[in-house]
């Protein structure tokens, strides 16, 4: 297990949490590496009114000294600024008790109500029995199936109303709870939703304890955890740029399957990266992106919502990640799986996917060229042992070996081959709909219309930045079992040693045709 990476957290909880082990001793890393991939995920023309709350930051509680990574486990925690109007609803601490702490804490005194007993000293908080009862009238929290449900909300600036932290404080010696639909029970599954499948999997009574990490805010600490695999990464000039491909119904085709002459490549990648970084959609055709504006505008304003495919590019990639021994080392596979294992992903593509069904071998197989290494300095970012084996800012290191298309997606046999990695997955609209479609109560089987709350109604340019993280840390997985070692010194030691190898590899010999021989590949390689 070269590298191990757990998060925590709920949605509206205190914050996210994050622990990635196994990146070696000495990567430079500062939070503002994170920071740049948390601020990508949070854009995106679509997103509902918590991204106006959130501006996620990363705190690093540990793994790092004077900017350098130190071998242990790297600890990372991201607040979540809407937990201040959920302190009651997500307590930590059981509701009477988070009650009496929230009493107990700044929060301004309400006005004493008719008939309360003022100024008595508050209970303290440690010990139930000291814990003073709900109001009268019923049962505090509200509890099974007889507990009202979608009551109002407390406003919130999602809500329109203010960021103020909610004013669950009640009287003292008298903690009330506020008037806040949040502490109510969901118990009206979505459709699409983990919700009712959560349910009856845990046993829970109110679906908020499946929802709150269900959510894909979740993704917020896997972003911040596939920074530093990217920051790796980028020492040995591997990029990864995802893009959005399709919203709905308004689609483009991939931009880099087909190459030019000579297997040149068909995008610069620096261009497509600022194309899609400009949009507000993160997609880099500006007509295809006014038009999934609109549509993601429309479905908003008929109270439903929109998914769509992205895709994610990742070059500078060597030939030789991942195996074909054995199942769970192929690459193809390795990626899959991390990109499916991403909220609302339901397929997902490699290369030329699924429209390699259709069409006969001859025209999905990628034909082979060779061409000496260039001896001209490397381009900025690729390390000069990777260039002297052939990287080139779009390939990696291949030994010279190179690929007139790319419907493989770089993966051959579940082995890299030196081309780009070309992944697409395809992401479902969100399950949350204003539009709320038919359900059934989760405790009486009542019919009645699914729950709603804020949400977004197209979350896919942000999916695409968290796949680029789950891509990533994948591929850094891949690096440190091909590579490893204790230290960056060790593992750029290693991936020399092997550039080095694949630098030697091709000798010609008399009577063998030269490269730009007829079958041979065509004219010199191509520039990004
Ligand atoms: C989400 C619902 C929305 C999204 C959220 C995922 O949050 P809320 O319920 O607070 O309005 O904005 O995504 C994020 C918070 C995020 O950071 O991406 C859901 O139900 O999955």
């Amino acid at each position: 297990m070269a590298l191990r990476l757990l998060t925590a957290g709920e949605s509206h909880g205190p914050g996210l949490v994050a622990v990635l082990e196994g990146i070696p001793y000495g990567l430079p890393l500062t939070a503002a590496d994170i920071d740049r991939d948390l601020a990508r995920r949070q854009r995106g023309y679509g997103r509902g009114g918590r991204m106006k709350i959130e501006r996620d930051r990363v705190r690093i509680l540990g793994g790092v000294r004077h900017g350098r990574t130190l071998g242990s486990p790297i600890a990372l925690w991201i607040p979540n600024r809407d937990w201040e109007n959920w302190r009651l609803a997500m307590a930590v601490d059981p509701p009477q008790a988070a009650l009496v702490d929230l009493a107990a804490a700044d929060l301004p005194p309400l006005p004493p109500e008719p008939g309360a007993a003022t100024g008595a000293p508050l209970p303290e908080a440690g010990d139930p029995r000291d814990r003073p009862e709900g109001p009268p009238g019923g049962p505090w929290p509200p509890t099974g199936a007889g507990a009202p449900t979608g009551a109002a909300p407390a406003p919130s600036a999602a809500d329109g109303g203010s960021l103020e932290p909610g004013r669950a404080g009640g009287q003292p010696g008298r903690p009330r709870p506020p008037a806040d639909g949040r502490l109510e029970p969901v118990t009206r599954p979505r459709p699409g939703h983990a919700d009712l499948a959560g349910a009856l999997k845990y046993g829970a009574r109110d679906i908020r304890d499946i929802l709150e990490r269900a959510s894909a805010r979740e993704t917020a600490a896997r972003v911040a955890a596939g920074a530093v695999a990217r920051k790796f990464l980028g020492l040995f000039g591997v990029r990864i740029q995802s893009y959005v491909l399709r919203i709905g119904e308004v689609a483009i085709p991939s931009p880099v399957l087909t190459y030019g002459e000579g297997g040149r490549p068909p995008v610069d990648p620096d261009r497509l990266a600022a194309a899609t970084e400009a949009s507000p959609v993160r997609c880099p055709d500006p007509d295809a992106s006014r038009r999934m504006v609109e549509a993601i505008r429309a479905a908003g304003q008929a109270g439903d919502t929109l998914g769509g495919v992205f895709e994610v590019l990742v070059t500078g990639v060597p030939v030789g990640l991942g195996s074909h021994v054995t199942g769970d080392r192929r690459l193809e596979g390795r990626l899959a799986g991390a990109l499916m294992a991403l909220n609302a992903i339901k397929g997902v593509e490699v290369g030329l996917g699924f429209a390699a069904a259709a069409l006969p071998g001859s025209q999905v197989h990628d034909p082979i060229g060779y061409r000496p290494p260039d001896a001209a300095p490397p381009p900025p970012g690729i390390p000069p042992e990777a260039a002297q084996a052939g990287a080139d800012g779009w390939r990696g290191p291949t030994a010279g070996f190179f690929r007139h298309r790319n419907g493989a997606g770089g993966i051959e046999g579940g082995i890299s081959n030196g081309e780009p990695l070309v992944l697409r997955a395809a992401m479902k609209p969100i399950a949350t709909l204003r539009r709320r479609l038919p359900s059934a109560d989760l405790l009486t089987g009542a019919p009645f219309a699914a729950h709603h709350e804020r949400s977004d109604v197209c979350a896919v340019p942000a999916a695409a930045v968290v796949a680029e993280a789950l891509v990533a840390l994948e591929l850094a997985a891949a690096w440190l079992e091909k590579f490893g070692g204790d230290s960056i010194e060790d593992v750029q030691r290693n991936y020399a040693a092997y550039c080095q190898r694949l630098a030697n590899w091709v000798r010609p010999r008399d009577g063998v045709p030269t490269p730009d021989a007829p079958g041979h590949g065509g004219p010199g390689r191509g520039s990004a």
